[in-house]
């Protein structure tokens, strides 16, 4: 094995002891919430696989008594895991690494304050959630109309991860004034660069909210324009699932070499890809929406060509890490063209968890270019296909990467230790293989042409009788119990590890695991290669992506308001 010369990164040093502190307690309340939230939304989930496998469990008396319908359980699996879990494990994440990577403090009472705030927005999005009169679906898509409290805790509760993002861009700022002519660490790089996408994707979201259902649902104006708010909505809606992913990107491209023993192929490329995704994650909302009316086929056809654009950073992705791993296989003495797999440590959860994320989202990604393509859309289009394949890109790719990442993470922040590493390690192939199975039954049931969002469990016998699901069926439902064994596993893992002891501060038996790196960026602009100049200015980076997004959804949403019909709001649960 060939070594490199460009050792990994070392932690700037922190010295103010009680400041550190801070920094790791507020990280932990963030990630500790998130993963409550997870615990929740995920016990619901085999309720729904079952039902996805023709067993209908919500008619016995337990879970009568705790859901009011099938969509109550939807809802808050849906709002809980995609929007609450991720929200809040990203808010955390994201906050700490780029304040170790570039050293720099950050108002401490600022942070706890956002944090405050988006736990106040999310308990009080909770009690209509939890009281049925917010059952919309993670999605709440007008004019299904739910209580106003609902609207304005997600509103501050969203609202407060833009508060993230001020304290963490302000810090780079500050960054760069005090290095000038120095070359953004890689980490803080991708942290700084996920956020601001995350600024100009969610506007579309604040603006549905805070303009137009929320005066709405006080029933201050009359109605609402339901095309209006789904367009809005996916603005956001698309962009978020990048919001989503690229934490878990950062861990593949920063942190899995280093578990693997490897080294990071290319800081120049790895930059590269993070402005891709922040020039064009947003400007692509519209492959949602190839069924509706009023939105022209230009649009939806130059939104398409926009989707399959963005797969591009994803490929860089897979290939470049794909040479990480092999990096690291071959340093271990793997050998052949594919036996070199074989002397990855598999057994290391840390290392599985995210790696088994990587794979399925080799799959999950090319299912996201079938749902892209306006002439297959129509088959697969609020199917059972498209859970299918959610539950392999936001379900795995991301919950399982960051579930990975709370293996290190949680013994860092708090020195703590993994209680074990066997049952950790159980837990994480358990979730691949439940995933897995999971995506095959739904993507198939799908093919079949049956829908999302339905008790079919309770009509299957009449509709389906004509149509081989058995299998497919089966499958689901199987995956579901895999998932419920394995969701017991990593919950027990982590929540013995969060109330065992402390045995130290974490540094040195947890450090961030930095990677080595084969082809560095460089420390100085002056010297550094023509990419890493064009992707250092970020700020004006943020600006192009600013304005790409009005250019493809300016003309489409002035059309939408002026044809707009408001219509009263339904209550349909
Ligand atoms: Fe998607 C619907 C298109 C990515 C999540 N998506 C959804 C919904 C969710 C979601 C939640 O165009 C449902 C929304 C709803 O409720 O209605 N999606 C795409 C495309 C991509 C994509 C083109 N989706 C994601 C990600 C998500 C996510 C990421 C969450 C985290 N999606 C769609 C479309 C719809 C949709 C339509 C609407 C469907 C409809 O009709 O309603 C792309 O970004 C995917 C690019 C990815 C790749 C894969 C790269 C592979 C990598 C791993 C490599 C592995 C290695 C491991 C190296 C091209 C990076 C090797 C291992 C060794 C051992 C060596
Ligand atoms: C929906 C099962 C974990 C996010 C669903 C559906 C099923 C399901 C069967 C489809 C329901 C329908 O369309 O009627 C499971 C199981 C899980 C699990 C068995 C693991 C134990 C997760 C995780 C996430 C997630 C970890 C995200 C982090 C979602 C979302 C929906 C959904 C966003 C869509 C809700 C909607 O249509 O409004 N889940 N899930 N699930 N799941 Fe999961
Ligand atoms: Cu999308």
């Amino acid at each position: 094995p060939i070594y490199s010369p460009h050792a990994a990164r070392e932690t700037p040093v922190i010295s103010d002891a009680a400041y550190l502190a801070s920094l790791k307690k507020v990280t932990q309340y963030y990630i500790v919430t998130a993963f409550l939230a997870l615990f929740i939304g995920v016990l619901i989930g085999p309720l729904q696989a079952l039902n996805y496998g023709g067993i209908n469990v919500y008619d016995t008396p337990i879970i009568k008594g705790l859901l009011k319908s099938y969509y109550q359980g939807l809802s808050l699996h849906g709002v809980l895991n995609a929007l609450v879990f991720t929200q809040f494990f990203i808010s955390g994440f994201l906050l700490y690494l780029p304040a170790r990577d570039l050293g720099m403090r950050i108002n401490m009472k600022f942070a706890w304050f956002t944090y405050i705030l988006m736990t106040v927005g999310l308990l009080t999005a909770a009690v209509p959630l939890l009281t049925n009169n917010a059952t919309l679906l993670y999605t709440f898509y007008p004019p299904m109309e739910g209580s106003p409290v609902f609207y304005i805790g997600a509103a501050v509760m969203v609202g407060s991860s833009l508060l993230v993002v001020g304290q963490v861009v302000q810090m780079w700022m500050r960054w760069k004034r005090a290095n000038p002519g120095r070359v953004t660490p890689l980490v803080a790089f991708m942290s700084v660069a996920t956020w601001m996408m995350w600024a100009v994707a969610s506007l579309g979201l604040v603006i549905e909210v805070v303009f137009l259902l929320i005066p709405w649902s006080l029933g201050w104006v009359a109605g609402v324009d339901p095309l209006i708010s789904k367009t809005l909505f996916w603005w956001t809606g698309h962009a978020i699932v990048y919001f989503w992913v690229l934490p878990a990107y950062i861990a593949w491209y920063a942190f899995l070499p280093n578990h693997a023993g490897g080294r990071i192929v290319s800081e120049p490329l790895v930059r590269l890809t993070f402005v891709m995704f922040l020039l064009n994650s947003t400007p692509v909302g519209l492959h949602h929406q190839y069924a509706d009316p009023n939105i022209s086929a230009t649009w939806k056809t130059m939104h398409m060509f926009l989707t399959f654009l963005i797969a591009i950073p994803s490929l860089l992705t897979a290939f470049s890490v794909a040479a990480s791993l092999e990096d690291a296989a071959r340093a271990r003495g793997g050998r052949g063209l594919f036996g070199w797999m074989l002397k990855l440590p598999w057994g290391k959860p840390t290392f599985s968890a995210p790696v088994l994320a990587m794979v399925s989202f080799i799959l999950g990604g090319a299912g996201g270019i079938v749902n892209a393509s306006s002439t297959f859309a129509p088959v697969i289009h609020n199917t059972a296909w498209i859970p299918g394949h959610f539950h392999i890109t936001v379900g795995t790719a991301t919950t399982l990467t960051f579930m990975g990442i709370s293996l290190w993470l949680i013994p860092h922040l708090t020195g703590k230790r993994m209680p074990s590493v066997r049952l950790a390690s159980a837990a994480v192939w358990t979730w691949f293989i439940g995933m897995m199975v999971f995506a095959l039954g739904m993507h198939w049931e799908g093919l079949v042409g049956v829908p999302r969002r339905a008790l079919i469990s309770a009509t299957a016998q009449s509709v389906y009788r004509d149509m081989p699901i058995q299998i497919p069926q089966m499958l689901t439902a199987i995956s579901g119990v895999i998932l419920l064994v394995s969701a017991v596993m990593y919950f027990y893992v982590l929540f013995r590890m969060l109330l065992s002891k402390r045995v130290d501060d974490g540094e040195v038996t947890s450090p961030i695991p930095y990677s080595e790196v084969i082809s560095p960026a460089g420390q100085n602009l002056a010297g550094a290669s023509a990419l890493v100049r064009f992707t250092e200015p970020l700020l004006a980076l943020w600006g192009v992506a600013l304005l790409l997004v009005l250019l493809m959804y300016g003309p489409v949403i002035a059309r939408l308001f002026a044809n707009a019909e408001l219509v009263p709001g339904w209550r349909l649960y």
